[in-house]
């Protein structure tokens, strides 16, 4: 007999799409006896799926052009089957399958192709784009591991790959859609019947790339957009059965291997550019595989090469992917025929290049040497492309010699070097930065002399959003039921400015008590989380203090545990009873370090020896705890998103180009302690500088600070210094394990740990002050929230499509 709650999980199935209990069997080869979560997953993913399909090839017959590509080497997307469910309407229908929904959706892997932000702003983009109804896909590579789980083992990092594909209901391979990349050989010259200088790329080695296509459905629109990974794979099938059959085993196995190679792993570094042969390799067989399909379909259309730019806009998300700009000034030139400056004003007109950050490390270059070996005739393409560049800046600016070495593409050093960023600069029609203060920055100076070659016009900025669909509505449903309760319905998914309306609630009591109600409720559910996970129990009533992001000296998490360990001594110090009187904290850190990022990886230890003190200490109790969350990944900051009461957006300013957590952060209704950074500043700008709690040292003061550790010596803080005293007694373990992230501070202090602790630390205490107040509190978080509107990333999408892709929405007829 089956259970009774087996049998509503079938119907509900049918429900959502399964024709009956056989269909149900058959897919999923299983008995519904033996029905549990996983299958029960497996089967509601399915389900949506076929439902997605539909619309997807509507969507994909109906947009034959005026296309957006986004190029992104990372889409951090996620998981998928929520945001389905909730983008098609049936959430609701599948709801109670006999299980608990949120356990079926937690069985889904993250599909985690990226690091970090860059990664994820890709993803919101899609969302929008697709909710928009703007006929969009995005190129990306399918890596067989994406970014590495990370386990704490004894307070230490350590990576466990993600092998994320066993099942994956969410892809579609597209076995007819192939194509040969070619690597290495040499480029042949020959003069054809009319005298022109013809270029060959001839003798290379060819893998292949196979398409896997991934749907983006849009929020309520039957627009469904698709997402192409691509895969390498050995061109001439399995095998080279020759070899084989030859008895080349190993030969055979291992070009096979060396072909797969190439998709097979993310690079774990974000914002460090390591000049890695295989990364430049995974690089160019993605561009190049992307842009044949794309060159491919326009040809299709049997339209002039001259349309080109008004069919297609390419967006690159930073230099990763700029090797498209040589290689469409390639396709158009060897293959098509074109002259030189025509192909060239093609290119331009095609792409765009988003810029991500203005520190010198992030910022690619690949050697000459490199380049040369890899794509000999990309090489000679850059070469030409670079030649065209300087003459023109000679015309321009003829006094000025020093100009040309600075603007160069090609770094005179040994090796000389390509300055992807500048290529990409001189390849597109519009540079954007990510938040307006990173924008100014890059125009001031990295880019300085482009913008006085170019002129202000070619410098833009696009100010940074989240999709809201996936950050108040999935991430925070009751959050979201309670504003739709008071704007009359959800069309502030789509027009997120109407948030605006529910500052007329600040005051109203029972909105704030219903307010107060769901920030409680998801405090709880991630105590719930941090309990089960690390046994650490804390309280929901205490000020939660987050944050979550990769770990980097710049973001400056050292900056927060040293503050967590000034905190912890001032309660030591304290009686009993004053103690009770402090305002009981729970400092949540989480994020991954790259796997060679050594300085990272002391804060994750650092962090969690403090953790093992601090939480065993019995003297302090609720008064602080200190928890890190392992593998903190999109899916988790779901959870950890709508519980801050505070969270931490603390970079040294004028180094984060934008950041977007903090975005998610104060959208579901907790406060920001931040520097003048990045998307801060326009978020202060928005919600009131009365609702967000600013420190630090100004962006435009870091350099003379700097200097002055340089010629004068770095001034320790007397509380910084206590906090290092403590450490050096080796109150959190071996303090040899720690002298590496206080010996930076001691030496240089780059990121300005010392010179913005005190002012940090303050406020933190002005902090619990006003925490206290929790009326006056949530006066400030409604407030914040209601003033959010701003950063949906539909409005960047808007602004893109009209500043620099020139491109308008194409809805689909319903039931066309
Ligand atoms: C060169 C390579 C190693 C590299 C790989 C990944 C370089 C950079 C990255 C990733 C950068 C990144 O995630 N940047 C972040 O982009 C977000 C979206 O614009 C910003 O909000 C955030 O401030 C920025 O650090």
């Amino acid at each position: 007999e089956i259970p009774d709650e087996q049998k509503t999980a079938w119907k509900k199935h049918t429900a959502s799409g399964f024709k009956n209990k056989e269909d149900f069997e058959t897919t999923l080869a299983r008995s519904l006896y033996n029905c549990d979560e996983g299958a029960a997953y497996g089967g509601t993913a399915l389900a949506f799926r076929d439902r997605l399909i539909i619309d997807w090839n509507k969507t994909q017959q109906s947009h034959t052009f005026a296309d957006q590509k986004h190029l992104s080497l990372e889409f951090l997307m996620g998981r998928a089957l929520d945001n389905a469910m909730l983008n098609v309407g049936l959430k609701d229908v599948a709801r109670d399958l006999g299980f608990r929904m949120e356990d079926v959706i937690g069985i889904e892997r993250d599909a985690a192709l990226g690091n970090g932000g860059l990664g994820r702003l890709a993803a919101c983009f899609l969302d929008s784009l697709a909710s928009l109804d703007y006929p969009a896909w995005g190129y990306g590579l399918r890596y067989r591991y994406g970014i590495f789980k990370q386990e704490i083992i004894n307070g230490y990092q350590v990576e466990v790959p993600d092998y994320w594909l066993d099942f994956n209901p969410w892809e579609f391979p597209r076995h007819d859609v192939t194509v040969d990349i070619q690597f290495y050989g040499n480029v042949r010259k020959y003069n054809d019947d009319n005298g022109r200088q013809v270029s060959v790329w001839e003798n290379g080695e060819i893998v292949t790339a196979n398409a896997y296509d991934v749907p983006i459905p849009g929020y309520n629109t039957p627009t469904t957009n698709n997402l192409r990974l691509w895969s390498s794979k050995a061109a001439s099938g399995e095998f080279d059965f020759q070899k084989f059959n030859s008895g080349e085993y190993e030969q055979s196995v291992h070009d096979q291997m060396r072909a797969e190679t190439i998709s097979a792993v993310l690079y774990p570094n974000d914002n460090l550019d390591r000049g890695k042969e295989l990364r430049l390799k995974q690089q160019y067989f993605w561009c190049a595989a992307s842009l044949h399909d794309i060159v491919r379909r326009f040809k299709k259309s049997k339209k002039a090469w001259k349309e080109f730019p008004n069919q297609i806009a390419i967006q690159l998300n930073d230099t990763h992917p700029t090797l498209a700009i040589p290689e469409l000034q390639r396709i158009l030139v060897d293959n098509e025929g074109l002259d030189w400056d025509t192909a060239w004003n093609i290119v331009v007109n095609t792409f765009g290049y988003t810029n991500h950050t203005v520190m010198a490390e992030a910022l690619e270059k690949w050697s000459v040497p490199l380049i040369q070996h890899l794509l000999p005739r990309h090489l000679e393409i850059i070469y030409e492309i670079n030649l065209h560049f300087l003459q023109y800046v000679e015309r321009t600016f003829p006094k000025d010699r020093d100009m040309l070495s600075r603007v160069s593409i090609v770094e005179e050093s040994n090796p000389k070097m390509i300055r992807m960023a500048f290529l990409a600069i001189v390849g597109s029609h519009k540079v954007n930065g990510v938040a307006e203060l990173h924008s100014d920055l890059i125009k001031t100076t990295i880019f300085k002399d482009f913008v006085k070659i170019y002129g202000q016009d070619k410098f833009t900025n696009v100010t940074n959003g989240i999709t809201p669909r996936r950050w108040l509505h999935q991430a925070n449903p009751k959050l979201s039921e309670l504003i739709a309760s008071k704007l009359g319905g959800y069309d502030f998914l789509k027009d997120l400015t109407l948030l605006h309306k529910i500052e007329a609630y600040a005051d109203d009591k029972q909105f704030r008590k219903a307010f107060q109600d769901i920030k409680y409720a998801n405090k709880t559910r991630l105590a719930n989380y941090i309990k089960e996970t690390t046994g650490v129990s804390v309280n929901p009533a205490a000020l939660f203090d987050i944050q979550v992001k990769r770990i980097h000296e710049y973001k400056r998490q050292q900056l927060n545990i040293f503050g967590v360990i000034h905190r912890y001594l001032a309660l030591k110090a304290m009686s009993p009873e004053e103690r009770k009187k402090m305002q009981p904290r729970v400092s949540i850190f989480g994020g991954k370090a790259a796997p060679g990022y050594w300085m990272a990886k002391c804060i994750i230890h650092l962090v969690n020896e403090v953790g093992r003190v601090v939480n065993n200490d019995p003297e302090i109790g609720d008064a602080l705890k200190v928890i890190f969350i392992e593998d903190y990944n999109v899916s988790k900051c779901e959870i950890i998103a709508p519980a801050s009461d505070i969270s931490e957006h603390i970079s040294t300013a004028g180094t984060e180009a934008s950041g977007t957590s903090n975005m998610k952060f104060v959208l579901n209704g907790g406060l920001i302690i931040g520097t003048c950074d990045g998307a801060n500043i326009e978020i202060t700008r928005e919600i009131g500088e009365e609702n967000i709690f600013l420190f630090g040292n100004l962006a435009e003061d870091v350099e003379d600070i700097r200097h002055q550790h340089t010629y004068e010596g770095v001034l320790i803080d007397d509380g910084l210094q206590k906090v290092f005293d403590a450490i050096h007694s080796g109150m959190f373990g071996h303090s040899d394990e720690f002298s590496a992230l206080t010996n930076t501070v001691v030496n240089h202090d780059h990121w300005l740990t010392s010179a913005d602790f005190e002012a940090y630390c303050k406020t933190h205490d002005s902090i619990d002050e006003a925490f206290k107040d929790q009326e006056a509190w949530l006066h400030k978080t409604i407030l914040a929230v209601a003033r959010m509107g701003f950063f949906t990333a539909d409005r960047c999408i808007e602004e893109y499509a009209e500043m620099i892709w020139n491109v308008e929405p194409q809805k689909l007829k319903q039931n066309g």
